[in-house]
């Protein structure tokens, strides 16, 4: 079950299932420690994705711009600590598309709504764009716009589910990216919402 979507970026459909009630389960007690925020863009914008993070680095936004910081932007705490199981899971799946040695310092946990969603965008506040980024999808469907290296090429629209990872890397970890408005059915388990887990190597 893997999908590829890039010469470097590939899907493995549902790899993430058997962990999904363990992963709800981190999720929740990471978010008890390390409260969901509705970042402003440096832009002044407010974003609809709600964010929060695990592990040494977290990201954050502000009027001062993009970036990783250790402690949470309102309660000035050290972010908890990616899960061992999430780690895992993220060096397995990356090696199954290719990518050994990944080692992620950082975990994004956006959720989303259906008033929610993201607008093409690159990352590029990692310090190392050889590191893959790992992605896991919980909850409602969403529909992903893989686009190219520029932002007005024309993306792709690629359905994610409740269980899906992505893995990006090399050529393919610059791309435009973004995620439409939830427009599906609820889910079962979590209702009209998807949370994604982003795994990246930020330092
Ligand atoms: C593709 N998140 O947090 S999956 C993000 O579902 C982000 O929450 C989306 O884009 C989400 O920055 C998309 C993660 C993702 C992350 C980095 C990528 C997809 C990527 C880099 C290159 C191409
Ligand atoms: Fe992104």
């Amino acid at each position: 079950l893997q999908l590829r979507l890039g010469p470097q970026a590939m899907v493995l459909r549902q790899r993430a299932l058997p962990y999904a009630q363990q992963l709800f389960e981190g999720i929740q007690s990471a978010l008890l420690q390390a409260p969901l925020c509705q970042l402003q863009t440096p832009g002044g914008h407010r974003m609809s994705v709600r964010t929060s993070s695990c592990g040494p680095q977290g990201w954050v936004s502000d009027e001062r711009g993009y970036r990783y910081a250790t402690a949470h932007p309102d309660t000035n705490k050290p972010w908890p600590s990616i899960p061992v199981a999430w780690q895992t899971l993220a060096i397995d799946a990356a090696s199954e598309a290719g990518f050994n040695g990944f080692m992620p310092d950082s975990c994004l946990i956006n959720q989303y709504t259906p008033e929610s969603k993201m607008s093409l965008h690159q990352d590029r506040n990692e310090s190392d764009f050889t590191q893959p980024i790992v992605s896991i999808s919980l909850g409602m469907s969403a529909v992903f716009l893989w686009g190219g290296m520029q932002r007005s090429d024309r993306p792709s629209q690629v359905l994610l589910h409740h269980g899906d990872i992505v893995v990006w890397g090399g050529t393919d970890r610059l791309r435009f990216h973004g995620i439409k408005h939830l427009t599906g059915a609820p889910h079962s388990e979590c209702g009209a919402m998807r949370y994604n887990l982003t795994l990246r190597r930020a330092r």
